[in-house]
C-alpha cells in the first residue's frame, strides 16, 4: 500500500509520456537468457546492495558505478541494483549510474506494483524488471509482464512456493526466481531452490536467489537445474564486492 501511495506521487512529478521522452526508453534491452547462458559468463547476477530490513546496514561506502564494474569484468551475466530507498538506500540514480559502465544486462530490483515503475526502470536503463508473486495477483503479473515485454525488457519472476508458481506461467515471463529466503519473515532456506525447480517448465531460464554464501552451493544448485544464482550480501557486507566476487568465480 505505501508503496502505491509513493507511485502515484512520482507520478505527479514526471508524466509518463515525459518519461516515454527520456533517452534511455528506447534503447535495445540486452537478453537476460544470453547473458545467463553465454559460455564465457558465470550465471551469477551480481547484486548492489547497501542494506535490508533483514540485516540493516550492510555496505554503506562502496560507490555503485565501481562494484558493478567490478562484478562485470569478473564474470556476471547481469547485475542487480535496488531502487527502493526506504528498506535498502537504493534510487534510480543508482540503476542510471550502473547502466553507464555496464554492457550486460542490468536489473532494476523494486517492488512493482504499478506500469509507471516498469515505464521508469526502461527510462532509467534496466533491461530487466522483477515481479514478485507474493505482491501480486495473477491477473496483475501478466499486466505487467505483458506491458514489459512491449518495452523490450526482460520479465524476472520471484516466487517463494509452488502455489504462486503455478499460477504464474505466462508467455511474457522470461525467467522464474526462486527467492530462498521468505519475504514475511526473512528465514533463508535452499530447499526452496531444490524443490521447486522440478516443477519449472525448461522454456524458463531458471534462478536461485538469495542467501548464497558459498561457491560450491552455485555448482550443487546448477546441479539441480539452475542457470541463474542472484547474489547480493555476500558480495556487499565484504568491504570489496568486486573482490569477493572473484572468489566465487575460481
Ligand atoms: C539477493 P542475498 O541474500 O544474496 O543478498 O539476496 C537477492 O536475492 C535479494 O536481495 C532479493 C530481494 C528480493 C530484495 C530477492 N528478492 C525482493 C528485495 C526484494
Amino acid at each position: 500500500e505505501r508503496k502505491k501511495i509513493e507511485v502515484a506521487e512520482a507520478k505527479k512529478q514526471v508524466s509518463l509520456e515525459e518519461l516515454e521522452q527520456y533517452p534511455l526508453f528506447s534503447r535495445t534491452c540486452y537478453s537476460l537468457k544470453d547473458s545467463v547462458l553465454h559460455p564465457e559468463r558465470t550465471g551469477i547476477i551480481a547484486e548492489f546492495k547497501r542494506a535490508s530490513p533483514s540485516k540493516g546496514l550492510i555496505n554503506g561506502t562502496s560507490s555503485v558505478a565501481d562494484v558493478v564494474r567490478g562484478y562485470q569484468e569478473a564474470g556476471a551475466s547481469a547485475i542487480s541494483v535496488l531502487t527502493d530507498p526506504d528498506f535498502f538506500k537504493g534510487s534510480l540514480a543508482d540503476l542510471s549510474a550502473a547502466r553507464d559502465v555496464l554492457a550486460i544486462p542490468l536489473l532494476r530490483k523494486e517492488f512493482i506494483v504499478d506500469t509507471y515503475q516498469i515505464a521508469e526502470a526502461k527510462a532509467y536503463g534496466a533491461d530487466i524488471i522483477l515481479l514478485i508473486a507474493a505482491c501480486l495477483h495473477s491477473d496483475e503479473i501478466k499486466t505487467y509482464a505483458d506491458y514489459a515485454k512491449s518495452l523490450g525488457l526482460n520479465v524476472l519472476l520471484e516466487v517463494h512456493n509452488e502455489e504462486e508458481l503455478q499460477r504464474s506461467l505466462f508467455d511474457s515471463i522470461d525467467a522464474i526466481g526462486v527467492n530462498n529466503r521468505n519475504l514475511k519473515d526473512f528465514v533463508v532456506d535452499l530447499n526452496h531452490s531444490y524443490d521447486l525447480v522440478k516443477t519449472i517448465p525448461d522454456r524458463f531460464i531458471k534462478v536461485s536467489e538469495s542467501g548464497i554464501s558459498d561457491p560450491k552451493t552455485i555448482n550443487e544448485l546448477k546441479n539441480a537445474g539452475f542457470q541463474g544464482f542472484l547474489i547480493g550480501e555476500n558480495f556487499m557486507k565484504t568491504g570489496d564486492p568486486a573482490e569477493a566476487i572473484k572468489t566465487f568465480v575460481g
